[in-house]
């Protein structure tokens, strides 16, 4: 039976009721929140609880699979919650099957806090403005205390402080002042740094540095038009604002070029299953690539699964700030209405993101996904030269954006899945919002720790790390992984195997084990690790279907060895971790590789990827397996970052090799072609672009200093 036409259909037919999704990958919908929220509610009769996830629970490989593919039923829907029972230490989860309509498992764990929440760091910020302890550090750094509604703070993870453990819900407050509604108060850093249980909503502790710093009276930095006309206004030109900036417009006359059904997507012979999540947010699954009318699978699921921003300033309490977002806020959480910002540009398609509200009523973000296509510039080209580049062909391509932005208090984080008509598989981050700071004297020595980039305004060096995590799934289940350098013959100049000493290859080293695959970037031999079927050979190269990793961006974590941010963050060890694929491995499956609750982790114990490592003896080869690549940036401020940053983007790879028999997108019409013998006989090929070219590039030149042309 053909499923996706039978999703399809169910599209057309309308409103699925709450027990049968479309797609057992589908986010829950609003009723299904809301149907899990009551049951649990139920099961909970005479507690006062807090909702804090509620979350598909997606179904193992093989019963999807079963379903997918060999025409098995649809696999049980079942969501996965979290509730913060008042008064309680432990952490009740569970699962709850939803057309079965009852809590199917349930437990209480010690010693974990659940993920932080919006609503847990607007909470803070009420609590720390009306504590007396606060008030009187405020006047001590110079805020008087009527102006305490100008007090605000940004709550953060604490990471882990041993004064405290995991046995309170506890959160940081980074104190700043504003000194009006609209200043950016990252101008304006306090120095203390007020601790608030989450639970007894009261500040338990205020860390005060030894130096004391008063805030900073000089004027604000910031970037809004009231700002920018003060600062560049002139007579001329009021606003302040460029005057030579004239809009680039998008036209998208027939539409866009892919289908949906439901939450798949079929653009240029790939299809995807688009989830989303409160913790990964965009989660691509099924992902599989129609050649030439067979339908081979690509990879299973992809998806960001953690992060970790460890900050470099020795002075205490700096070190706790190494906010792992994904784990502790939560990726998809923490995600922006796109419909309120020009996000995308073109013909869109958006997606809603469902969460449950404190009571577990759904809340929902709208436009939290954007789909859309963009222009992607020449994907191939060829001219020759015999008559003077007049046989040509200009293939230009587009590409598949699926995007998401989501802020973690100061930061933005611009998530960019892009896929192109050869194959490739893109990821790409732009970084922007705005630094964290940290408040410094005017003449003060900040370095080597920070910069200050704004007079009294101290920006810590920090790091900004992520997990891909990768199931390949390259035409089967089984894989395998390996490294591939670019290195010299290893045969001696002048010897017979390197007479001319001018030979090199590709070394891959295929992982056996676990172990094996705990590999670093390398730039000197051009690193790059390779998944692939060892079963399916391409016929012309003799190489197995592969995809390969090309990721550059790759920074060794910084903190020491023993250090918090290294035990809280195990798989940030190596640039590549592989482990085998485990349905449940006694909690939620191996997706979370700090752990299923990363707040107030102490970093001990065996969780997350420092369990799945275990003693490295796991084979990996030719089996189903999962990798989590680490990549990222690391961050040193200038003043060129502020007040707010302009976007810093990096970007990795997946490319297909020895997947396909020949360059993939030859069946894409040409822009422009024209063969020699078209050339010679003075007749025209394909010419869809040259006309548009040249109207709009005359606007833009003088007639006789214009275009080579004329
Ligand atoms: C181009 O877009 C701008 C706004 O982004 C709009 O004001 C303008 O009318 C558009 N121009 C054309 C020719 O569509
Ligand atoms: C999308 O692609 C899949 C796999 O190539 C195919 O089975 C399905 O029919 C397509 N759906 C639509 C709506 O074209
Ligand atoms: C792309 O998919 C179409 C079917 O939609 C198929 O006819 C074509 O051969 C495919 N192209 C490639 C390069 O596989
Ligand atoms: C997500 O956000 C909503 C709305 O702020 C909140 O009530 C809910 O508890 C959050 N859930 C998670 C898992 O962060
Ligand atoms: C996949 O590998 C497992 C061992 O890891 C083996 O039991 C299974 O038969 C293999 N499946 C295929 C299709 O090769
Ligand atoms: C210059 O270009 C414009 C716009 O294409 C055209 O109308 C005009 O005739 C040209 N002038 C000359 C001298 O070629
Ligand atoms: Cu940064």
């Amino acid at each position: 039976m053909d499923r996706l036409k039978q999703i399809a259909k169910q599209t057309v037919a309308g409103s699925a009721p709450v027990s049968s999704p479309m797609h057992p990958l589908d986010p829950l919908s609003p009723q299904e929140i809301k149907a899990v929220a009551s049951i649990v509610k139920a099961k909970n009769k005479g507690k006062e609880i807090m909702f804090n996830t509620v979350t598909l629970k997606e179904p193992v490989k093989s019963a999807y699979y079963h379903w997918k593919e060999k025409g098995g039923p649809m696999p049980a829907r079942l969501a996965y919650y979290v509730v913060v029972e008042e008064g309680a230490t432990a952490v009740q989860e569970g699962l709850v099957d939803i057309p079965g309509q009852k809590v199917i498992d349930i437990r209480n764990t010690e010693g974990v806090q659940p993920i932080l929440t919006p609503a847990d760091l607007q909470a803070t910020e009420d609590i720390v403005r009306n504590d007396p302890t606060v008030i009187e550090q405020c006047v001590l750094s110079g805020v008087p205390k009527e102006d305490m509604k100008n007090v605000y703070c940004d709550a953060w993870t604490i990471g882990y402080d041993e004064r405290w453990g995991a046995s309170r819900r506890l959160q940081q407050a980074l104190m700043y002042w504003r000194s009006d509604e609209d200043d950016s108060h990252y101008s304006h850093p306090l120095d203390f740094c007020p601790i608030v249980d989450m639970n007894a909503k009261k500040v338990i502790y205020i860390d005060i540095p030894n130096r004391r710093r008063k805030v900073s009276k000089h004027k604000h930095a910031n970037f809004h038009p009231n700002s920018i006309k003060a600062k560049y206004g002139t007579k001329e030109n009021p606003s302040g604002y460029r005057q030579d900036d004239t809009p680039i417009n998008v036209t998208q006359p027939n539409g866009v070029s892919f289908k949906m059904a439901g939450n798949v997507i079929n653009w240029s012979n790939f299809s995807i299953h688009i989830g989303f999540n409160y913790r990964e947010g965009i989660v691509l699954s099924d992902i599989t690539y129609n050649d030439h009318g067979k339908v081979r699978p690509m990879f299973h699921r992809i998806s960001l699964s953690e992060m970790i921003v460890p900050y470099g300033s020795p002075d205490f309490p700096h070190q706790r700030k190494h906010a792992l977002d994904i784990g502790e806020y939560g990726a998809g959480n923490c995600t922006n209405p796109l419909s309120l910002g020009c996000d995308c540009k073109g013909v869109i398609h958006y997606m809603d993101a469902h969460f449950p509200g404190k009571t577990g009523e759904p809340v929902t973000v709208k436009n939290a996904v954007c789909i859309h296509e963009e222009d992607d510039g020449i994907l191939f080209k060829h001219s020759d030269f015999r008559d003077d580049f007049q046989t040509t062909i200009n293939t230009r391509g587009k590409k598949l954006i699926i995007s998401q932005v989501f802020t973690a208090a100061n930061y933005e984080y611009c998530l960019y899945w892009i896929f192109r008509q050869d194959g490739t598989i893109k990821l790409e981050i732009r970084l922007t919002g705005i630094l964290n700071t940290y408040v410094c004297d005017v003449d003060e020595d900040v370095g080597p720790w920070g910069t200050q980039v704004y007079p009294g305004v101290n920006a810590h060096n920090h790091q900004h790390l992520f997990s891909l995590r990768m199931h390949p799934r390259i035409d089967g289940d089984n894989n395998s992984a390996a490294t591939s350098d670019a290195k010299p013959s290893p045969a001696a100049f002048g010897s017979s195997a390197n007479m001319y000493g001018n030979a090199f290859y590709a070394e891959k080293k295929t992982f056996k084990t676990v172990a094996d695959s705990l590999t670093n970037y390398d730039s000197s031999t051009m690193r790059s690790w390779d998944m692939f079927n060892p079963k399916s050979i391409n016929p012309h190269s003799g190489k197995p279907a592969s995809y390969k990793l090309v990721s550059t961006f790759c920074p060794p974590v910084l903190a020491k060895e023993g250090s918090l941010v290294r035990k809280r963050a195990p798989w940030a060890e190596h640039s590549m971790n592989v482990v085998p694929y485990a349905d449940e491995d006694g909690g939620y499956g191996r997706l979370w590789p700090s752990g299923d609750h990363v707040a107030q982790w102490s970093g001990d114990g065996s969780r997350g990827m420092r369990k799945w490592v275990g003693d490295g003896q796991d084979s990996i080869e030719n089996t189903d397996i999962v990798l989590f690549h680490t990549f990222g940036i690391t961050h040193f401020p200038a003043p060129e970052d502020f007040p707010v940053m302009p976007t810093e983007i990096f970007e990795l790879m997946l490319r297909p090799r020895h997947f396909f028999t020949e360059n993939p997108c030859l069946d894409i019409k040409p822009s422009y072609i024209r063969t020699t013998s078209e050339v010679r006989k003075g007749t025209q090929g394909i010419d869809s672009c040259s006309l548009n070219v040249d109207t709009t590039s005359r606007l833009a030149f003088s007639n006789t200093s214009g275009c080579c042309n004329e």
